[in-house]
């Protein structure tokens, strides 16, 4: 079993702002927006809201993480339903599927409400397409709007504005979210009906997280026949199949440096879905599956907070 060093944890500074942003012209909505779940995407986002002036209203499982918001003039309030009060646009971001529904249709929840009065729910979880179904049914049900605005992107990516947004569900809301969206995004797509966006970032993430035990494999390999890594990225750089994405992930592989900008957690939740989407059609996905064992495997050597490139480590054995 390997030693198992605690990823760094990413603070979010208040006072450092992104260069991208700064060159954007971005007119804030007059709206008020409740955002819902402050981790690490989460945080970084209302941050970059409240830079660009928009009247934001918070709240988070943990209240410690809502101080620095407060500080930076954000309102904070004690559960979902009273930020749903409080906005007229409300954003989730947490952790998976379950967290999603929970922030929904659980105790204090968004749907205790009742009458949610033409307001706009905006799912930016990454969850599967019925949970997101199930969700805008509950939200449409007691009279509000739903948009599932799924977010592709590593934590780095949205410190720069550098996201991309898939939408689905109502074309009105998307449309109140412009200025946020442009705050946060270089792209923002609007694919139709609720769930279209969930799955497009699901087939996504099957390219990044089949793509990053190849990757992983085959360093793995060089390292058995004691080629330099940093010769093979050098030399691989230099080839028609390289990306920024396996460059940055060869990199930090090369170096063990796995601090997390895309949970490997995260990854083997979103391949979880993908073969549970995939089930219900029957379709036949050998790769992914072997590709989430491998992801399990490497959760289970304790690296479920670590970046997903430290799958290597697994590789390695
Ligand atoms: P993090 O940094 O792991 O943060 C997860 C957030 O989700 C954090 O605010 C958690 O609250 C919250 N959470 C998780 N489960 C729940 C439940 N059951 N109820 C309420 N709140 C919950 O993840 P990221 O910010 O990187 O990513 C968030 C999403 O964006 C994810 O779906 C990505 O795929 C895209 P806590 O602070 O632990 O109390």
């Amino acid at each position: 079993r390997p030693v198992v060093t605690r990823p760094e944890t990413q603070v979010i500074d208040m006072s450092s702002r992104s260069n991208t942003l700064a060159d954007r012209e971005i007119v804030p909505s007059e709206q008020t927006f409740g955002f819902l779940g402050l981790g690490m995407m989460g945080s970084t986002i209302v941050k970059d809201l409240i830079y660009t002036g928009h009247k934001v209203v918070v709240w988070n499982r943990t209240i410690d993480k809502c101080q620095p918001f407060a500080e930076a003039g954000a309102e904070v309030k004690d559960t979902p339903m009273d930020v749903v009060e409080a906005a007229d646009v409300i954003f989730c971001c947490v952790s998976d599927p379950k967290g999603a529904k929970d922030l929904v249709f659980g105790n204090c929840g968004v749907l205790q409400l009742k009458d949610l009065n033409n307001k706009a729910y905006v799912e930016m979880s990454t969850i599967d397409p019925d949970t997101s179904l199930d969700i805008g049914e509950g939200i449409k049900q007691c009279n509000g709007r739903y948009l599932e605005a799924q977010i592709h992107g590593s934590r780095q990516e949205a410190a720069d504005g550098m996201l991309i947004i898939l939408a689905g569900g109502d074309r009105s809301v998307f449309e109140e979210c412009h200025s946020c969206f442009k705050t946060i995004a270089k792209n923002t797509f609007f694919l139709g009906n609720i769930g279209n966006a969930c799955k497009v970032n699901l087939i996504l993430q099957t390219i990044l997280g089949v793509s990053l035990v190849g990757l992983a494999e085959a360093l793995a390999l060089a390292d058995r026949f004691s080629i330099s890594l940093n010769d093979i990225i050098d030399i691989f750089d230099l080839t028609s199949m390289k990306s920024p994405m396996l460059l940055a992930k060869g990199k930090e592989m090369a170096k063990g440096d796995f601090n997390p900008q895309q949970p490997l957690s995260h990854m083997q939740r979103d391949l979880r879905l993908v073969l549970n989407m995939a089930e219900n059609l029957d379709q036949s996905m050998p790769v992914t599956s072997i590709t989430n064992e491998v992801f399990k495997h490497t959760k289970r050597l304790g690296y479920s907070e670590h970046d997903s490139s430290a799958v290597f480590v697994r590789s390695r054995f």
